[in-house]
């Protein structure tokens, strides 16, 4: 039998933690073999809600789940952990300056990135979701200089999941039919879905997404405004933001990381930028990658258009004024 994984999952009392363990604790993340220790750290005032999940988790049974770790202990919390999949964070309340969001949640994810490059295993994966998840992943990049860049991520495959699931519904197929879209930039609404490579599978073989839609001005228009702001019409149907979708594609995030991704497919990740396609390095940006022996890589020679490349500047502009606020915030 294979030794457990240790999963952190931060912010574990919250909405999308609440999604998100039982979906690792069944295997949905690390694959129905792998048994799993959770690690669950919230902050004080969440203490009651986090042992009522831990609770839960055991009277749920799970075969796979070999223990729970339900802390407020920072260093509790990170010490040996594989995978760390940060949720928690600071939220953006009505009337706060955007610089007072960035500055508590550099003060979070400084800390927290020192206690996992002190106590987490070698070779930790981590998968940051909380909001602004591009820049905490950066700042978390900064404050944990021992931990290979290439393990730092941020989540857009929510964003990605998103778009296969738009193109599904208008042209009436399987989503699993679709494939390779990509999500450009931040996670936030200057991201760039993109379906210039995209492909869905027909009985007489892939074809085209732009070619089967047959609608530009749908897919450079309404397509694209859709899944930017599919955040904001999940809160105004539902009213709390999304996470039973979060949490699932975070476990995809996670999944096709380590055990990859299938031959001829993408999947957009958020990842430190080395210049490819002109986005300025050092970015935490979102790329289409594939995945292989538990290490990704930005699929490179795509053809970008001059639609696109504005699109991919707009993004990256953005990303690089929040970096720019975020430094402002660390001293
Ligand atoms: P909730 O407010 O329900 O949960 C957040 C939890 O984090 C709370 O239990 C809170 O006590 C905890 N927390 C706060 N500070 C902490 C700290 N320093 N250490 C540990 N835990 C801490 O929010 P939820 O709906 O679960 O969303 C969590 C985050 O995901 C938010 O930042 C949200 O913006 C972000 N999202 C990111 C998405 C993405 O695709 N990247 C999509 C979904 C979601 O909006």
């Amino acid at each position: 039998a294979k030794e457990p994984a240790r999963v952190l999952v931060t912010g574990a009392a919250g909405q999308i933690g609440y999604a998100l363990v039982p979906m690792i604790a069944r295997g949905v993340m690390l694959g129905a073999d792998q048994p799993v220790i959770l690690h669950l750290l919230d902050i004080p005032p969440a203490v009651e809600a986090l042992n009522g999940v831990k609770m839960e988790l055991i009277d749920a049974a799970f075969p796979l789940l070999k223990g729970v770790v339900a802390t407020t202990d920072v260093v509790e919390a990170c010490t040996g952990v594989n995978i760390a999949v940060m949720v928690g964070g600071f939220p953006r309340k009505e009337g706060m300056e955007r610089k007072d969001v960035m500055s508590k949640n550099v003060s979070i994810y400084k800390s927290q990135a020192s206690a996992l490059e002190k106590h987490a295993a070698a070779n930790c994966k981590v998968l940051v979701v909380a909001n602004p998840a591009n820049t905490n992943a950066l700042i978390l990049k900064e404050f944990a200089p021992s931990i290979p860049e290439k393990n730092i991520t941020c989540l857009t495959r929510l964003d990605h999941n998103r778009a296969l699931g738009q193109v599904s519904e208008r042209l009436n197929v399987q989503v699993s039919d679709v494939k390779n879209v990509i999500i450009w930039g931040n996670h936030s609404s200057s991201q760039y879905p993109d379906v210039n490579h995209a492909t869905v599978k027909t009985p007489s073989g892939d074809k085209s997404v732009r070619e089967l839609v047959a609608d530009d001005a749908w897919l450079n228009g309404e397509f694209i405004a859709t899944v930017q702001q599919r955040g904001a019409a999940i809160i105004k149907a539902r009213k709390f933001s999304s996470a039973l979708s979060a949490a699932s594609s975070a476990c995809d995030h996670i999944r096709d990381w380590v055990l990859g991704t299938p031959e001829g497919t993408w999947v957009s990740m958020g990842v430190y930028s080395d210049g490819s396609y002109n986005v300025p390095a050092g970015l935490i940006f979102s790329f289409p990658v594939t995945c292989c022996n538990g290490d990704w890589k930005i699929v490179q020679g795509l053809s970008i258009d001059e639609f696109s490349r504005k699109k991919l500047d707009a993004t990256a502009d953005e990303l690089t004024e929040e970096k720019t606020l975020a430094y402002t915030c660390i001293n």
